[in-house]
């Protein structure tokens, strides 16, 4: 009787922190907010909304000439996922919420033979993503701390990495973290 009650307790404690939004991350490093409800080899139509991101290059799924064409709702629409990080650029620590790359170059199909991503962001900023990266769970984030980021805060997508959770070279990948998101060319 003890027992089930202790365990009925620790049931309880954690639904309340999962209510909370304060569970640990799994072992993943991110915890699943909304599981995608489009999937890989999906065809994708043009986009109805604001067009927010841009995939080129060897992908395999295309919606408006050789592009893959996403807004927002749709984006999302591959599932959302988030973690707490201590944001390199900020210089303060933030939850981020966003669809992973892995599932989004899922849902492109990009071809088996593409080694890496460039990205370009609305002000021109670029740079070069390795595919690589894929064994950490790296985000396209949609939101910051549960709100929608505006340009002025770094929106509305930005890419995020899992400092807190894995050991990556800050060097290396402080760039990587493009903010005003715009496009990814497959290469
Ligand atoms: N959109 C956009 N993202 C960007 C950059 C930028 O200029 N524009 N600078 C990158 C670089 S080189 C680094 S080190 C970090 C931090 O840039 P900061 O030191 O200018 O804040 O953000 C990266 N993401
Ligand atoms: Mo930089």
């Amino acid at each position: 009787m003890r027992m089930l009650f202790q365990v009925g307790w620790t049931i309880s404690v954690y639904l309340v922190l999962v209510a909370c939004g304060t569970a640990p991350a799994t072992d993943a490093g991110y915890r699943v907010v909304q599981a995608g409800s489009i999937q890989p080899g999906d065809t994708l139509s043009p986009p109805a909304g604001t067009v927010i991101l841009t995939l080129t290059g060897k992908i395999g799924v295309t919606n408006i000439a050789d592009r893959l064409e996403f807004d927002m709702e749709t984006l999302e629409q591959i599932g959302l996922v988030e973690y707490t990080v201590d944001d390199p650029h900020l210089i303060e620590t933030v939850t981020y919420q966003g669809v992973l790359l892995e599932p989004l170059l899922a849902v492109a199909q990009i071809t088996p033979d593409a080694t890496e991503l460039q990205a370009t962001a609305v002000d021109g900023y670029q740079t070069i993503i390795p595919l690589r990266v894929l064994e950490w769970p790296v985000m396209v984030a949609t939101r910051r701390d549960g709100e929608r980021m505006p340009l002025t805060a770094k929106g509305p997508l930005q890419i995020a990495f899992p400092y807190n959770t894995f050991e990556i070279d800050p060097i290396v990948h402080d760039p990587m973290w493009v903010w005003h998101l715009a496009a990814l060319e497959v290469r």
